[in-house]
């Protein structure tokens, strides 16, 4: 499922102050220039009433809401990086995994936690959208699918405090009739291209000739677009920056079962495979030996350690373990060898970039 907070950072200006929750409020980021340049960051829903929405310039916004009590408010970065921490912190504990993909935004993968039921997912989001609301005061919308793509789409179809399922049955349907624009991809000029081919909504791009998009788009963004159109993504929920295995695989000079001559090349694979990681300060458990042998079979033996270490010397002596046990149980000789490292412990999370939505805003007020 895909969580996304309603209006934001303007549910927690109302938050701080109830009394401003019945007016429009618009929160801005302001340049400094003139009192009013800068954009708007984001408007609750009543002022969206007005078509006051993210980016455009704050005077243009004043103007919108010119004869209205409308509440305008500058942006206050720590109190809403402090309340995404917590809410993220929160949704987490509800996914077998989790991939935070904005301020206010995150996978979560449920497919265990549901029995990969999709009625049993709806219960379960609504079980989400309560605890959010006791805990946070916060309301958000909830899109269920069988993929990450779907869930998007489905989580933005209806909002605020939107709940949307869509079962792998109802993929087609549900996309069918949409804009090609509400797939992620599909901006304003990929749209103008698109019209030009005579594709406006998904189901046109699902039926058009994936050979003429690839022609037209590329090859990556083509095959994109023509699966996107279909619903089709395969795409794991996992946290950003975290990758489930560094390994390094060598051939050595001549096919041996000399402990040596392994240990040698084994002791080099740690040694790059930490460097790979001491610089993202990560910690693994499990320690893994790949072995291809002369009949180009392979070959893998595991240790996962009680807790996790980033010590280079405990990697080397468990691999030439592992190595050494496996030797003794086989009768042909190496060919290459590999070491893989995973389990790894979470990072604690790093501070989200709120301000690049800030810059890119700060310039759009150059209108
Ligand atoms: P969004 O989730 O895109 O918007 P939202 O939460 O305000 O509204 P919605 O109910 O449609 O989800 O973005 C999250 C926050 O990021 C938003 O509250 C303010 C900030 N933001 C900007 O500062 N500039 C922008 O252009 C956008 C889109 C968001
Ligand atoms: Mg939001």
């Amino acid at each position: 499922m895909l969580v996304d907070l309603d209006y934001f950072f303007a549910q927690l200006e109302e938050i701080r102050d109830p009394s401003i929750k019945d007016k429009p409020v618009v929160v801005c980021v302001y340049s400094g220039r003139t009192p009013d340049s800068g954009a708007v960051s984001t408007a609750n829903y009543k002022a969206r009433e007005y078509s006051v929405k993210s980016g455009i310039p704050i005077y243009q916004a004043k103007k919108k809401l010119e004869n209205v009590d409308a509440v305008f408010l500058p942006v206050d970065d720590v109190y809403y990086e402090e309340a995404s921490q917590k809410i993220m912190d929160l949704l987490r504990k509800h996914a077998n995994s989790f991939e935070q993909v904005g301020i206010d935004e995150a996978f979560l993968d449920v497919t265990q936690k549901t029995d990969c039921d999709f009625q049993k997912a709806r219960s379960y989001a609504q079980k989400i959208k309560d605890d959010l609301k006791a805990r946070q005061g916060l309301t958000c919308s909830i899109g269920v699918g069988p993929n990450k793509l779907v869930a998007k789409i489905a989580a933005d179809s209806q909002k605020p405090d939107g709940l949307t399922v869509v079962t792998p049955e109802q993929i087609t349907s549900f996309l069918a009739p949409m804009p090609v624009s509400r797939l992620i991809g599909v901006g304003i000029k990929t749209t103008e291209k698109m019209k030009t081919l005579g594709i406006n909504t998904v189901e046109d791009l699902a039926k058009y000739d994936v050979q003429k998009l690839v022609s037209t788009f590329g090859k990556n963004i083509g095959t994109y677009f023509h699966y996107a159109a279909l619903g089709i993504d395969n795409g794991p929920v996992q946290e950003k920056g975290e990758v489930e295995s560094v390994s390094r695989i060598s051939t050595l000079k001549q096919n041996t079962d000399d402990m040596n001559l392994i240990t040698e090349k084994a002791d080099q694979l740690c040694a790059e495979i930490q460097a790979e990681i001491l610089h993202q300060g990560k910690k693994f458990k499990t320690i893994t030996i790949i072995a291809i042998m002369t009949d180009l079979t392979t070959k893998s033996k595991s240790k996962t350690l009680d807790n996790p270490t980033g010590d280079l010397e405990m990697l080397k002596t468990t691999v030439k373990e592992l190595f050494q046990e496996y030797l003794q149980e086989s009768t042909l000789e190496v060919r290459r060898v590999g070491v893989k490292i995973s389990n790894f412990s979470k990072e604690q999370k790093t501070q989200k970039q709120i301000t690049s939505f800030f810059n890119k805003q700060i310039k759009e007020d150059d209108i």
